[in-house]
């Protein structure tokens, strides 16, 4: 089997290593090197260039090297039928899973105010309430969106969320549709966004989403910069709607060194690390997944390509 590979960083060589290990004669050609472009049977990308996976006759499997498959779905010649799956490895769970739970803390504990303290020099106790009076809303209940929800609430908060479809989670009221938003909304003094990038969830975190928290919540987007409209969130945090933000996605990846991000003092960066693909325990997955195209077995975490995620 010929795997065509393509990433944003230089993992190639350990992917070769666990993959070999795993499905052994297996050919990864690391692109640009393409070789016989027929040969290629499955492809293993983030953000492949568009166009490019049309250009490979005999593909037959399109595996996301992320959780996420918008970076797929970007490319408007993809070829037509040919299934695409996206990662889902319980180590990137527990890791989104821990940034989520040190972000909700760290805001529920006033961090960013005894930050700006700090550096005044100034010595003022704020008002804490214990986790049970915080009020934890999550867009997204899917596989990081439900595990993190999930972790909320072992540790105390008041957790409830949103997603597509209903859900039950066992103790955290769930919203669901668009009709379900203003009640997840209107509770969620923090509000974590673990959403896919689709046409239906682009630029969701907008002024008119802002509006409708209570007055001083704080955002946590982890999920994708296209998801925030980022004038809006400076507009929000300037009229103090929003007491803060938390962001480890952004429309432009790295974030450019003049953003005003980077410097806002109530706006936490971080450079897309909340769950990073690591290939020892990524690999087994999209091993199987490998076996299955090979035996004609029906693939595993196959994404829906008419809702884009
Ligand atoms: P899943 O597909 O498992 O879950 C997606 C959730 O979002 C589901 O609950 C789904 O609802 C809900 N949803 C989708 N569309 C809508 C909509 N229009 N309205 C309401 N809810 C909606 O995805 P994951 O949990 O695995 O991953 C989520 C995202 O996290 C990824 O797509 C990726 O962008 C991001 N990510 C970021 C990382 C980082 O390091 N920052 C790392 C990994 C992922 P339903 O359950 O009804 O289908
Ligand atoms: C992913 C990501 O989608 O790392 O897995 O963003």
């Amino acid at each position: 089997m010929v795997l065509l590979f393509l990433s944003a960083v230089d993992s190639a060589a350990e992917w070769r290593a666990e993959l070999n290990k795993l499905l052994p004669g297996i050919e990864l050609r690391v692109w640009p090197e393409l070789g016989d472009v027929g040969e290629i049977d499955a492809a293993l990308v983030w953000r492949p260039p568009p166009g490019l996976l049309d250009t490979l006759p005999n593909l037959r499997l399109i595996a996301s090297l992320g959780a996420g498959v918008d970076h797929i779905f970007a490319d408007p010649s993809l070829p037509p039928g040919v299934p695409v799956v996206r990662l889902v490895d319980p180590y990137m769970t527990v890791a989104m899973s821990e940034y989520v739970q040190l972000q909700v803390l760290r805001l529920h504990r006033q961090d960013p105010a005894y930050l700006a303290q700090q550096q005044a020099r100034l010595w003022r106790q704020q008002p804490q309430p214990n986790a049970g009076q915080r009020r934890v809303g999550v867009l997204g209940l899917g596989v990081l969106g439900g595990d993190a929800a999930l972790r909320l609430k072992v540790l105390g908060f008041d957790v409830a969320g949103w997603s597509r479809t209903e859900k039950r989670l066992r103790g955290i009221p769930s919203f669901h549709g668009a009709a379900g938003l203003d009640a997840l909304l209107e509770r969620a003094e923090i509000l974590v966004c673990l959403l896919p990038l689709t046409p239906a969830t682009e630029g969701i975190l907008d002024r008119r989403l802002f509006a409708r928290l209570p007055r001083g919540a704080a955002v946590v987007n982890c999920a994708r910069g296209r998801h925030l409209v980022e004038a809006d969130l400076l507009a929000a945090l300037d009229s103090e709607q929003l007491s803060a933000a938390v962001l480890d996605v952004f429309r432009d990846e790295p974030l450019p060194r003049d953003h005003p991000f980077w410097r806002h003092q109530r706006i936490r960066v971080t450079p897309h690390v909340a769950a990073a693909t690591h290939p020892p325990t990524a690999a087994p997955h999209v091993a199987e997944n490998l076996r299955r195209l090979r035996d004609g077995k029906p693939l595993l975490n196959r994404v829906d390509a008419s809702e884009g995620y």
